[in-house]
């Protein structure tokens, strides 16, 4: 029972400034005291180290910011192995959903047969071919299948690192067309908010790990994005999307996977706390560990 938080400040993944300071409001949700006080041994390893650069806004391409994020992904991937080989339960904290490139092909050095849970507002599904917005933190899944740009796709090691059967995607209601091409093509299970809405959060965790058992996995990854919740309860990200899941589900859903102790390794990202009101969604974000790791009442 040992986790190691590694907080990524980083906001190469998008336009909107403020998320590279997820890790610290998560910190100040006091995020390491929460854990200890369910029995964990919490190990902070403090931030991989990101550089501050002017982003070029005039900047015109299809992948903003790449080499920054492939920088970061890098570092991410390596410091993720490095926890992995001392037996501890990776805890990344967010950062945009564009370091999800870096985690995944960490895990994946010693995941053979990964499972994904992508609790998401949005897919993550784009390639620079079918992106809208040019911004990483909307192809990591694409990435991680293998598809996009090869720089990102080679990172940390040869192609695809989680194959399409594997993934999970929950929340979604916002995905663009080449995203819906996609999830077609590769017939990825979506769950999205009209599932949601009509089989219950219960039956939506419950179906998730069935499927999961029945791909045997070799290990689970959650990534939560923490615009999946409706901006109700987190106003503090970048792309809000109205019509979200509730806080009440969220726990659900957290407490459910954790009566089966199937996730290995969890990402929190897209906590921007200027956009926020007063730390909610870093608060939230907290809670959701909380519940993820075993918090009971009673
Ligand atoms: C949109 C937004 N699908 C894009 N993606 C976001 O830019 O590719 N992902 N916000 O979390
Ligand atoms: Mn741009
Ligand atoms: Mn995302
Ligand atoms: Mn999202």
């Amino acid at each position: 029972r040992k986790i190691s938080i590694i907080g990524v400040p980083s906001d190469y993944g998008q336009h909107r400034r403020g998320v590279d300071m997820g890790p610290s409001a998560i910190r100040y949700a006091d995020v390491s005291e929460r854990l200890e006080s369910l029995g964990y041994h919490v190990k902070d390893e403090g931030d991989i180290l990101v550089k501050k650069e002017i982003k070029n806004s005039q900047s015109n391409t299809n992948l903003e910011n790449l080499n920054e994020v492939l920088e970061v992904c890098t570092q991410l991937s390596i410091k993720i192995e490095e926890v992995l080989d001392q037996g501890r339960f990776p805890l990344i904290l967010g950062g945009d959903h564009s370091i999800a490139i870096g985690t995944l092909a960490g895990l994946t050095k010693k995941y053979t047969n990964l499972g994904v849970i992508w609790y998401d507002a949005h897919a993550d599904l784009n390639t620079p071919d079918t992106s809208p917005s040019g911004n990483i933190h909307g192809m990591p899944l694409a990435v991680g299948m293998g598809l996009g740009d090869e720089r990102l796709v080679q990172l940390g090691g040869l192609g695809a690192k989680i194959k399409p059967e594997n993934i999970i995607i929950i929340g979604a209601r916002s995905v663009d067309p080449g995203e819906r091409n996609l999830i077609k093509e590769k017939g990825i299970r979506v769950y999205t908010m009209h599932e949601i809405d009509r089989l219950g959060m219960t039956r939506v965790i419950e179906n998730s790990i069935a499927y999961l058992k029945e791909r045997q996995v070799d290990g689970v990854h959650l990534s939560l994005d923490l615009d999946a919740l409706d901006p109700l309860y987190t106003p503090g990200v970048g792309t809000p999307v109205p019509g979200g899941i509730t806080y009440r589900e969220s726990h659900l859903a957290m407490e459910l996977l954790e009566e089966e102790q199937m996730i290995t390794s969890a990402e929190f990202v897209e906590v921007n706390p200027i956009l926020d009101e007063r730390n909610k969604t870093a608060d939230t974000a907290v809670a959701l560990m909380g519940s993820l790791f075993g918090e009971k009442l009673v």
